[in-house]
């Protein structure tokens, strides 16, 4: 095997462990920030924070092993981060597994604060559990295959790609009325917040195919280097703005739409 092309320079080796450090920092205190504010709002809204601490335990078991995975697949060579004969490879499988269960808690932890009940919530959470769990499910298959691994496929890595975008582009049309409907019967800052959440959404949400794509800039001569460690911080910035950020948003919106209810925080 030729593992030349695989080493990493110093920077882009201690880069990647920074990020993701950063990553499961931020998940854990935000687990903190959910379970701290969850009763500034009204009992009806308080689901969606419940959601978000769930959210925040399962991404931040995962960022720490996506870490360790990092660390334990490199070793030093005396001048670069070499891959260590006999370790796993790095993998990005276990996000996958991980978006498993965020994916469809995410998109339905808003149904609570945009006020969505009845038969209509029941629509969504089935819409959005399965459309949004068929995306990662073909992108997890498509990641098998991904440029620059060793059994890389050009072919069914974009064929899987492609397809887990139809659902992608559906599950986003299905946000863009869940906020049009929440927004309609909000007014003033509470409005104006969460009418933010849809283009922190389309941008945050975008970032995920953006990386799985990255490695294909490999084919265009940029080193693998590069492309594997840019990787690492589009998902990273990603997680941080549709997890923590997107979930703040909601609850700030839940507490200023219960304060408007007259419901009073002790
Ligand atoms: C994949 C495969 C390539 C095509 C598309 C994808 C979309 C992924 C998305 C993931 C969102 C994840 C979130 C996780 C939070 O915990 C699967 C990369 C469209 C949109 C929000």
């Amino acid at each position: 095997m030729n593992t030349e092309k695989f080493t990493v320079s110093i920077e882009g080796f201690e880069i990647v462990n920074h990020i993701l450090t950063l990553g499961y920092a931020s998940m854990a205190a935000a687990l903190l920030f959910f379970i701290l504010t969850k009763n500034n709002a009204m009992p009806k809204y308080r689901m969606s924070s419940v959601i978000s601490v769930v959210v925040m335990v399962s991404a931040f078991l995962l960022l720490f092993i996506q870490k360790e995975s990092w660390s334990a697949a490199y070793a030093f060579n005396g001048q670069a981060y070499a891959l260590k004969p006999g370790a796993d490879l790095f993998t990005n499988g276990y996000r996958y597994l991980n978006w498993l269960i965020d994916v469809p808690m995410l998109l339905i932890q808003i149904l609570f604060v945009a006020e969505i009940v009845g038969s209509d919530r029941v629509k969504y959470m089935t819409r959005f559990t399965v459309s949004g769990g068929l995306m990662i499910i073909l992108g997890y298959i498509g990641q098998f295959y991904e440029p620059g691994r060793l059994n890389e496929n050009i072919f069914w890595w974009a064929f899987w790609g492609i397809v887990s975008t139809a659902f992608f582009i559906y599950v986003l049309i299905l946000i863009t009325r869940v906020i049009n409907d929440g927004k309609a019967h909000m007014e003033g800052s509470a409005r104006a917040i969460f009418g933010a959440i849809l283009p922190l959404f389309y941008v945050a949400w975008w970032l995920y195919p953006v990386a799985y794509a990255a490695p294909i800039l490999m084919q265009f001569g940029v080193s693998y280097e590069t492309t594997i460690v840019s990787q690492q911080v589009i998902y990273t910035i990603a997680d941080i703005a549709s997890k923590v950020i997107y979930g703040v948003m909601l609850t700030v919106t839940a507490s200023m739409l219960s304060e408007k209810q007259g419901f009073a925080t002790a």
